[in-house]
């Protein structure tokens, strides 16, 4: 299995992320695509290339035009302002406000485009963003020429990311641009598998009205987790997109047992809808060490979901989404794809 990675990740590396009341070195940071790529090599699967440069007619079909102004342009509005830390949203449009128009002011613009206040925009950030996506179309090209799978390894992550907001440590969603992508080369169906611990929102929120993207999500139920506002199971998409959206939450505590079930009954819904690819939202923080997630999965369980997966016999797509407790997140990551190449 090919594994394409881009150098260009490092460029978003913010200090501050807002955890707790504090401002913490964020979770998400660059030293986490290093463990992968180490036991990526450790584990002999040593076909590691960059992307190809990023295609932006595909990004500006997935995202709005003003939130991809704003992303490629915040930096700069930023610093003019005379605002002197990383940009961080403090203020939201919120219940009975508007919600569809943009403030001119850039710091009401960032709470405008942003689903949360943790991510943190830097210099860096949009060049980076980018670089993600084009490491998610790249891995895509390689399996619809052909290849049973490709690892697309992406950072920063995507999945929280809608057409119009960041959060979440996301900016651009490389599953939905790499599911589109598959569209675009003539397959009919495709499924998203989110595995991530938390709700891919962004990825739901893209297709919930369309009949030929399944997406299904295992993920901390959103009573108790992050994003908080969706990911119930009663949420199965509208219109054209009714029942093909599955969400299968579970409570604090949860281990491989139930998730695997889940897991299981994703997979098969996956079957019956008929998907003809597969890209998988490659979270590892369901681990029962993540800092910041409350499943209790172990190492091995991420080789058994990967066998389950892999079972599947579609072409697949693994884009990397989160994964925290960074010691760890190799082992996770690759027992993934080492699974469902077995
Ligand atoms: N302060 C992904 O896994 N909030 N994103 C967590 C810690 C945000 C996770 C609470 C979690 C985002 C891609
Ligand atoms: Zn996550």
């Amino acid at each position: 299995m090919r594994t394409i990675c881009s150098e260009d990740h490092r460029l978003h590396f913010p200090q501050a992320e807002l955890h707790a009341g504090q401002f913490v070195t964020p979770f998400e940071r660059p030293s986490r695509v290093e463990y992968i790529l180490a036991r990526l090599r450790e584990r002999g699967l040593n076909d590691i290339a960059a992307p190809d440069p990023v295609a932006m007619a595909p990004i500006r079909a997935l995202c709005r035009p003003d939130y991809l102004a704003f992303l490629e342009h915040a930096w700069d509005e930023w610093k003019r302002a005379g605002c002197a830390g990383e940009i961080i949203p403090a203020s939201f449009p919120a219940r009975r406000m508007n919600a569809d128009r943009a403030p001119t002011n850039i710091d009401g613009k960032v709470g405008f485009y942003a689903l949360a206040a943790e991510t943190a925009i830097t210099a860096g950030t949009w060049a980076a963003a980018l670089s993600s996506a084009a490491v998610a179309q790249t891995a895509q090209r390689i399996v619809a020429g052909g290849a049973r799978a490709a690892f697309a390894l992406c950072r920063p992550p995507g999945h929280h990311a809608t057409a119009d907001m960041f959060g979440g440590y996301c900016f651009i969603n490389n599953a939905a641009l790499a599911a589109e992508a598959f569209r675009a080369d003539g397959v009919a169906r495709v499924a998203v598998l989110d595995i991530d611990f938390h709700h891919g929102n962004g990825t739901q929120d893209i297709f919930y009205r369309r009949g030929d993207v399944f997406f299904a999500s295992i993920h901390g139920a959103p009573e108790h987790a992050f994003p908080y506002y969706l990911g119930y199971s009663d949420e199965t998409g509208e219109g054209p997109g009714e029942g093909a959206n599955l969400n299968l939450p579970l409570p604090p505590g949860a281990g491989y047992g139930p998730w695997a079930e889940a897991l299981d009954a994703a997979l098969a819904r996956i079957r019956a809808f008929g998907a003809e690819a597969l890209v998988v939202s490659l979270g590892v923080d369901a681990y029962k060490d993540d800092p910041i997630s409350f499943f209790t999965l172990d190492s091995p369980d991420f080789l058994d979901a990967g066998r389950r997966i892999g079972r599947l016999g579609l072409p697949t797509l693994f884009c990397m989404e989160g994964g925290y407790a960074i010691e760890a997140i190799g082992v996770n990551a690759v027992n993934v794809l080492e699974g469902f190449l077995d």
